[in-house]
């Protein structure tokens, strides 16, 4: 079993495995410990993370990037409404209503559900963890936004299963940060002690999330969560970069919002001028040479001019903060600490608004980027029976209220109660009786659309089929079981029936079914495409490009040594006659064999070595001659 923790960001995915030294985060091929969560689809195969990042500039409109908050959102939402212009690649509604992505894939218009798009990354994930772990990863536990709702979980839980992986959990993001601060603390009060409380802020590319967690010895219990869904580190780049659309207007006569190369050109920049701000108050400049129309652009700015600009970003930071106090009912001097994690809070002022709010220092003793993924392995450490881990319970909260609608055809009584308050405790199941005499139906819904992160409140309808009144006519009871799972996703998961005996007899419990009737996310469409043929697709894609690098590593290699160590191997006529041979292919290999199926170049290789062969051959064994010699002798 493998225990892996996988951080699926915005922007950075981070994973951290267990081995036997610990929980250790790992890098991907390209040493890097931060993979892009970019996908970027081409004609001949996929490429995920770095390289796809790479791709940005060459084949835009079919790099997908900053798709985590489509899941299970609707296109018509307004969030994805907004978003659609922004984006360098096409949104497209599903039959669903869902929000899909339309791009070139293998020559042909092909439009992938946001799970897929998830699957394909969550691919690279599992194959980089694979690596480092040197054998078949399955299990893992994925982390999500604490405000993700019901539909946005069961969404990367599609993704998951679709990838191949079995998510143990989907933990919340802050409540993973709180797990790896609190589970190697060797001074946590007792468990009849007043408990630690500690607030955690994570601030990363999308999104703000904070939460309050008390800890006791071995375990911790979230007293709440509150969050801004759209304010992030994005935002910072995106007001850079409304900036200098202007200021090139004005400059250059340029007009970037029409070329979506120079956007994302500038975008880059504008992230890297914000990272350097973080660390210079004076003026930083900003360069990019041949941007649009062969000029070269220029400008600048200061610390001060920056808070300036992002001034209405920068006061959406209190408000949650303040909501998280006042649900935990704690005072301020009840706070142990305040320790924050995410990219964006590096931004000075971000830190001092914080660090005043709750008068005290931020703490920055976790890893600002990895303290996600560490949790999560941690969680899934925990969870595997082949690992030996602390002991430490978590209890999460639920981030939404959630009432249950009951209707039934005839019967009238069409009644509701609030099954989930918010913050109540999660995972958490509930039995709810009803008194029926024939089927009715149940109907999920968030109680509180003002809070929601989206318009659409649905959870789920469940039948509960089979109820029959009691052989003296009167209603039945009939016992429903809800439930808040570890995903933080809510189901009926079952019903029964209670039969009344005569006399003294025990009551008959009678199991049913409840059946599920999700609407808005019909099962079909999440698998048309199944993860695996797009590996397969991609292996053979390696396969042939690793086909004509060998051709053409084979064109250099002979030339160099026919004017150099094969030399006296091989006549002047032979070796001028297979330099032609050569260069011939290497232009073949520009031109027409650019594009060739692998057995092509196959062949092509073989072709190359009969006649390189032989010569390699005769060399070989001039070399081998006088060792052969020197080891007879010194056996004699
Ligand atoms: P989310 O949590 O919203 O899903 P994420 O996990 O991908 O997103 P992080 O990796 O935590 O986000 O943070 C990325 C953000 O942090 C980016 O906006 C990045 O520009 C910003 N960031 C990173 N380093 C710095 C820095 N030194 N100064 C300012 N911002 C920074
Ligand atoms: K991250
Ligand atoms: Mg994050």
């Amino acid at each position: 079993m493998s225990v892996v923790g996988i951080d699926v960001g915005f922007q950075n995915c981070y994973i951290a495995v267990a081995r036997s030294g610990g929980i250790e985060t790992i890098a991907n091929e390209y040493s890097d410990r931060c993979t892009p969560a970019w996908v970027s689809l081409a004609s001949k195969n996929r490429t995920i993370g770095n390289a796809a990042k790479g791709q940005i500039i060459t084949n835009f409109k079919n790099t997908v990037h900053g798709f985590k908050k489509f899941h299970g959102r609707a296109f018509d939402d307004p969030y994805v409404q907004g978003e659609k212009p922004k984006l360098p690649y096409s949104l497209h509604k599903l039959a669903s209503g869902n929000t899909g992505i339309k791009v070139r894939y293998l020559d042909e218009d092909k439009v992938f559900t946001i799970e897929q798009v998830t699957a394909m990354l969550l691919t690279k994930l599992k194959e980089t963890s694979e690596s480092a772990l040197k054998k078949p990863v399955v299990d893992c536990v994925i982390s999500v936004p604490s405000f993700f709702t019901d539909a946005e979980r069961r969404s990367v839980m599609d993704a998951t299963q679709i990838a191949g992986l079995n998510c143990l959990r989907l933990i919340n993001d802050t409540t993973a940060v709180a797990l790896a601060y609190g589970i190697y603390k060797q001074d946590l009060p007792t468990p009849e002690e007043k408990p630690r409380n500690v607030v955690f802020v994570d601030l990363g590319h999308s999104s703000f999330q904070v939460s309050i967690s008390a800890f006791n010895k071995g375990k911790l219990k979230v007293l709440a969560t509150a969050f801004d869904p759209y304010l992030g580190g994005r935002n910072f780049d995106e007001a850079l970069v409304d900036n200098f659309c202007e200021e090139f207007k004005a400059r250059y006569k340029l007009n970037v919002r029409e070329n979506p190369r120079a956007i994302l050109r500038l975008s880059q920049e504008c992230e890297k001028l914000k990272k350097l701000m973080s660390a210079n108050c004076s003026d930083l400049p900003i360069n990019i040479e041949c941007f649009m129309n062969d000029i070269d652009v220029t400008g600048k700015m200061n610390r001060v001019q920056f808070e300036e600009l992002c001034a209405p970003f920068l006061m959406r930071v209190e408000a949650p903060l303040k909501a998280v106090m006042e649900q935990s009912k704690l005072s301020r001097d009840e706070i142990y600490a305040v320790e924050v994690v995410g990219g964006a809070t590096r931004i000075p002022s971000i830190k001092e608004r914080i660090s005043k709010f709750f008068g005290k220092d931020v703490s920055t003793t976790l890893n600002a980027d990895e303290a996600v993924a560490r949790g999560c392995a941690l969680q899934c450490a925990i969870m595997s029976p082949a690992f030996k881990v602390r002991e430490f319970s978590i209890t999460d909260v639920v981030p939404f209220p959630i009432t249950l609608r009951w209707k039934s055809p005839t019967e009238d009584g069409v009644g509701e109660c609030e099954v989930y308050s918010k913050n109540h405790a999660a995972p958490f199941s509930k039995v709810i009786t009803f008194h029926k005499k024939e089927p009715f139906d149940l109907e999920a819904f968030y109680s509180l659309p003002q809070e929601l992160p989206y318009p659409d409140i649905r959870i789920g309808r469940f039948s509960v089929q089979n109820v029959v009144p009691q052989p003296d006519g009167e209603s039945s009871k009939v016992k429903v079981k809800v439930r808040i799972n570890v995903h933080g996703i809510f189901s009926v998961s079952s019903a029964s029936l209670i039969e009344k005996q005569k006399g003294e007899g025990e009551d008959v419990q009678m199991d049913m079914e409840p059946t599920v009737q999700n609407e808005g996310r019909p099962e079909d469409q999440v698998r048309e495409i199944g993860g695996s043929q797009m590996i397969v697709q991609d292996k053979l894609e390696k396969e042939r490009n690793d086909a004509k690098n060998a051709v053409e590593e084979y064109v250099y290699d002979l030339r160099d040594k026919l004017c150099g160590i094969y030399e006296k191997y091989t006549t002047e006529e032979d070796s001028n006659r297979l330099t032609m041979m050569l260069e011939d292919t290497e232009n073949w290999l520009y031109e027409e064999g650019e594009d060739q199926d692998k057995q092509v170049y196959v062949d092509k290789l073989e072709d190359l070595k009969s006649f390189g062969q032989p010569i390699q051959d005769k060399h070989r064994e001039q070399e081998d001659r006088p060792r052969a010699f020197e080891e007879m002798g010194k056996k004699i």
